[in-house]
């Protein structure tokens, strides 16, 4: 059954704050450590399409139930031949969508990590744009173990933020890491003892909330596009037009089509 409102929410949490500008997203499945299944990443997809059509959301939360775990990647107990299977029986790897959507969303996502991120949760906190973790936070890719791996973003955007030494020592070991290493490798964005996790990530979201989200929005996609080839530079592209359609000099030549005459644009200026 597709999502179409919050009530249809079983695995995840949606909140957003009243006038504030802040979604958050709770994968709510603590007693598998908020592994996720299927139907737990089509909720969350609902969610971050929600938190991204609505013009009051500027900033949005991922983050995890109680303070075990962040995400402990796919459950591994629906996995079958091919992919992770739901209600539909059919295998899926759709957390490799939900990555997508999360890196295109044009408002900064902050992953906010208690306990343990791992597998597939750890790539879900490093396509975030921001991540505040807890004291007692565990990084660690475990597919070499349990016989998977992310040969997309999960090696990729790994590399970029700690080295390929380093990347090529998470994947190739999978060893866990304290939160205190992967700040020194910089996987993460500060360190915070456990009890002000949530308190310091709201200082994070309200001091971007106060900067330009169009600065913002055209900065994340500056800083997707050389990495994401073709499709970086469509999103970076699609910023250029939407600034465009808000001139009069973009507007001119809707109207004249509209008004059946040739467009007009003698008064715009050729700027060096
Ligand atoms: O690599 C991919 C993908 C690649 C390409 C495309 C798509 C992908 C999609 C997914 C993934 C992956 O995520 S592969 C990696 C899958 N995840 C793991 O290998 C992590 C497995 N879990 C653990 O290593 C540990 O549970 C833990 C380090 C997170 C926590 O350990 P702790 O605190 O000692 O708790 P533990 O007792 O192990 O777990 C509590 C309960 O949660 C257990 O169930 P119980 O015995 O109480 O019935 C445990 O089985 C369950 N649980 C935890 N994680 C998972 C899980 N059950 C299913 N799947 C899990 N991932």
């Amino acid at each position: 059954v597709p999502i179409v409102a919050k009530e249809q929410l079983q695995d995840v949490k949606y909140e957003k704050s009243e006038g504030e500008g802040i979604a958050k997203i709770t994968i709510n499945r603590p007693s598998k450590r908020n592994a996720f299944t299927p139907r737990t990443v089509l909720e969350l997809s609902w969610c971050f399409a929600d938190a991204r059509d609505d013009p009051k959301v500027g900033v949005i939360i991922l983050t995890g139930e109680g303070t075990l775990a962040f995400c402990s990647g796919g459950d591994q107990s629906v996995r079958g031949q091919g992919g992770y299977v739901g209600a539909d029986e059919i295998p899926r790897l759709n957390v490799l969508d939900l990555q997508i959507q999360i890196r295109r969303l044009p408002k900064p996502v902050i992953a906010m990590v208690a306990g343990y991120a791992v597998g597939g949760g750890h790539i879900l906190h490093m396509v975030c744009d921001i991540t505040i973790a807890a004291d007692n936070a565990v990084f660690g890719q475990t597919g070499p173990k349990v016989g998977s791996f992310d040969a997309g973003y999960g090696s990729t955007q790994m590399a970029r933020l700690i080295g390929q030494k380093k990347a090529r020592e998470m994947w190739f070991l999978a060893r866990m890491y304290s939160a205190q290493q992967a700040l020194d490798m910089g996987l993460v964005n500060t360190v915070v003892p456990l009890e002000q996790l949530e308190e310091e990530t709201l200082v994070w979201c309200r001091e971007i909330l106060q900067n330009s989200p169009t600065a913002i929005r055209v900065l994340k996609a500056a800083l997707n596009a050389a990495e994401d080839g073709h499709a970086g530079i469509q999103e970076l592209g699609g910023n250029a037009t939407l600034l465009f359609y808000l001139t009069e000099e973009g507007n001119e030549g809707r109207k004249a089509y509209l008004e059946k005459r040739p467009p007009d644009f003698s008064k715009f200026k050729r700027l060096p």
